[in-house]
């Protein structure tokens, strides 16, 4: 039964029971209208509790059931015939109360929640509105510009803010099913409030903070179209009767479906999902992880850190001497307090954290820990060396990993004679933040290994996905190949500063040229010279940017790179570096033509999907979808858009 009920004295109670986050599908909604009818029609009962089993209150409509034909009741007639039951409806919400959840609860008449509840409408994020009466029914219940802030971002809010703005009557102190079953006992006795519908929307507390708030969400919309959406109807639901705006809503909400947006962004929700239950790991014994020992404190090295002590796990720290040690152990310090002050973490979780925290100078202090991974300099014979001494100090059974980013994990694990339990764990600058994180699968490790690896990613919120061995694995190979071609597109006609714009009005967060000035041309110039001696002569080479070098022009930090930068160092077109563009392909005897901008991201994403299709012939990805996981995450590929692999597909 995926809805049941029963009765507690005069209350009745209604259960779901649709595992794993209880999303409102057809036997949901089903068993909705039967129970509804079953409260209605029984004399006994006064009141209804509605409630979840399982981990979460429901966290949304069925989003295996989008892009199929309806199957009666749809929600939105559902929740309206909830709205007008002649006895109060109380929502009992625990765990992520999303989308049609929320929906659902707010057709209730009263709503009390557990305080680690988190409540939100984050259809916008699938290229959505809420299509269940959320535009309409929220800005009556709580102040419109923080409704338009809730469905314009798609950002949850917690239980505590959810009290303060009005949208639950109160958290439980205790168990939220007996909490709700007092307040629906009180509810019986009262006349039941009018429904949300029939009420005249909230007053703003600022008048001028709508269109602040709208204006935001607008600017951030960078070609997606759901958020312009929100903001439509939102105002709209402010304007005219409700009844009028709940069917413009579904309107809305039905046109937006059907959209390529949604689509992709559909597809990826359900690939980040499914890279983390990879084939190769379902199913294997994992190893208990409580303590984790991190080799470096730079800021690849605290930024893991951190990202541990945030997941619960205790951290020894260790660096070469006390200084070092000193400025990592203040790195990780600050991180944890940006944490603080963002209230990711409470004050009290603050003070523990410190508590799992140690920092050392001596491999001597490795005993505890069941995962070690090195954050090194990225070197590889400063790697091999750092896991000999892992090799003699580590305990036999701790699993070793190296954070190296492009280096041959296959010849990190044949440095020690236990390579079986070396992995790779690639994390993304800041490590604490960036989800994304490559699982590097050497040849000799063991099923347990690795799958311990992913459980342990999945255990700090990142997206694991599993990479072959090779120069770059799945991101860094991918950003080679794109970043190749804009090089190649330099000296046949385009200019930096016409690639960038291309890419950032494709959905980019930054082209490709001044992302290279903001992380330092220097450091990808070094690399260049130590592959030089093996680079292959008949491959096309462009030299400009290790001129650039040359000319100690290494990017923002030296104020000169691919641009020129100004005392607020914004980026600037140079006319030096257009001539030296210029003089190059004359020099190689290459006509230069102009590219519009539609070439040019031709070009930049056809290489990607070559270099994908590489990766994936290769065997270093185990999917397309993988690849566009990463690429969402690792360069922050315009969601909407699915990723180069899927826009291969979806194009044909
Ligand atoms: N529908 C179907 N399956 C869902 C689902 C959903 N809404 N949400 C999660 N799943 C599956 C997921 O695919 C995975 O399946 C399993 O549940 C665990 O998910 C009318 C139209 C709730 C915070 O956008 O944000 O309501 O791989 O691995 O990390 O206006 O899932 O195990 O087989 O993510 O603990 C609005 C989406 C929908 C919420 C839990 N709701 N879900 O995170 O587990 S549109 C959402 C999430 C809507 C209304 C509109 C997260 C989570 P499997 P998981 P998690």
């Amino acid at each position: 039964m995926v809805v049941s009920v029963t009765q507690h004295g005069d209350i009745a109670v209604v259960t779901i029971c649709n595992p794993p986050v209880n999303a409102t599908s057809q036997a949901v909604r089903q068993g909705l209208a039967e129970a509804l009818d079953a409260t209605e029609r029984d004399p006994e009962v006064k009141a209804v509790v509605l409630a979840c089993a399982g981990r979460t209150f429901i966290a949304g409509a069925d989003i295996t059931e989008f892009g199929k034909p309806a199957v009666a009741p749809n929600l939105p007639d559902l929740l309206t015939r909830i709205e007008a039951a002649s006895k109060p409806w109380v929502a009992a919400l625990h765990g992520t109360v999303l989308g049609g959840g929320l929906e659902t609860a707010l057709v209730c008449s009263h709503r009390i929640a557990a305080a680690a509840t988190r409540l939100g409408l984050p259809e916008v994020t699938l290229g959505l509105i809420p299509g269940a009466g959320g535009t309409v029914r929220l800005p009556r219940l709580i102040p419109p510009e923080r409704a338009l802030e809730m469905i314009g971002t798609g950002k949850p809010v917690s239980a505590f803010e959810a009290k303060k703005i009005g949208l639950i009557d109160a958290i439980a102190e205790a168990d939220v099913l007996e909490a709700a079953l007092d307040l629906a006992r009180h509810a019986a006795g009262v006349t039941k409030p009018d429904p949300l519908i029939k009420r005249a929307p909230q007053t703003s507390e600022n008048e001028y903070e709508f269109d602040r708030v709208a204006a935001k969400i607008v600017a951030r919309a960078r070609g997606q179209i759901a958020p312009h959406q929100a903001v439509q109807s939102v105002r709209l639901a402010l304007s005219i009767p409700a009844d009028q705006a709940l069917a413009a809503e579904r309107a809305a909400f039905v046109t937006l479906q059907s959209d390529p947006q949604s689509r992709a962004l559909r597809y990826l929700f359900f690939a980040e999902r499914a890279a983390t239950k990879n084939a190769r790991t379902k199913g294997i014994a994992t190893r208990g992880i409580t303590h984790v020992a991190v080799i470096g404190g730079g800021t690849m090295g605290a930024g893991i850190a951190a990202s541990c002590l945030l997941a619960g796990y205790g951290v020894t720290m260790i660096e070469r001497d006390h200084l070092a040690a000193k400025s990592g152990a203040a790195r990780v310090v600050n991180i944890l307090k940006g944490s603080l002050s963002r209230s990711v973490i409470s004050p009290e979780r603050y003070d523990q954290l410190q508590d799992l925290f140690a920092v050392a100078t001596s491999y001597a202090d490795l005993a505890a820990a069941d995962l070690v991974i090195e954050a090194v300099y990225e070197d590889l014979a400063v790697k091999l060396d750092v896991l000999r001494r892992l090799e003699t100090h580590a305990r036999p059974d701790a699993i070793l990993a190296s954070n190296t980013s492009y280096l041959d994990v296959n010849q990190i694990a044949r440095a020690i004679d236990g390579s079986d339990r070396v992995i790779g764990l690639h994390f993304f600058a800041p490590a604490h933040i960036m989800k994304l994180l490559e699982i590097v699968v050497p040849d000799a490790v063991s099923d347990e290994a690795l799958a311990t690896g992913v459980q342990f990613a999945r255990s700090l919120g990142k997206i694991p996905v599993l990479a072959g061995v090779c120069d770059g694995f799945i991101a860094n190979r991918m950003m080679s190949a794109y970043r190749r071609e804009a090089d190649h597109m330099l000296e046949d006609g385009a200019l930096p500063w016409e690639i960038d714009k291309a890419m950032v009005g494709f959905g980019l967060p930054v082209g490709v040229f001044q992302m290279q000035d903001l992380a330092g041309l220097d450091i990808s110039w070094s690399m260049r010279k130590r592959l030089a001696a093996t680079r292959d002569p008949a491959q096309r080479y462009v030299a400009i940017g290790d001129m650039l070098c040359e000319q100690g022009r290494f990017g923002r930090k030296t104020g000169r790179g691919y641009y020129l930068y100004d005392d607020q160092g914004e980026a600037q077109p140079d006319p030096e570096v257009e001539a030296m563009i210029l003089a190059e392909s004359r020099r190689k005897g290459i006509r230069r033509r102009a590219f519009a901008a539609d070439a040019i991201m031709a070009r930049i994403i056809g290489a990607m999907q070559s270099e994908g299709a590489a990766i994936l012939s290769e065997g270093v990805a185990a999917s397309p979808q993988d690849i566009d996981v990463v690429m969402a995450n690792a360069f922050g590929f315009p969601r909407w858009r699915g990723g180069p692999m899927y826009m291969a597909v979806a194009s044909e």
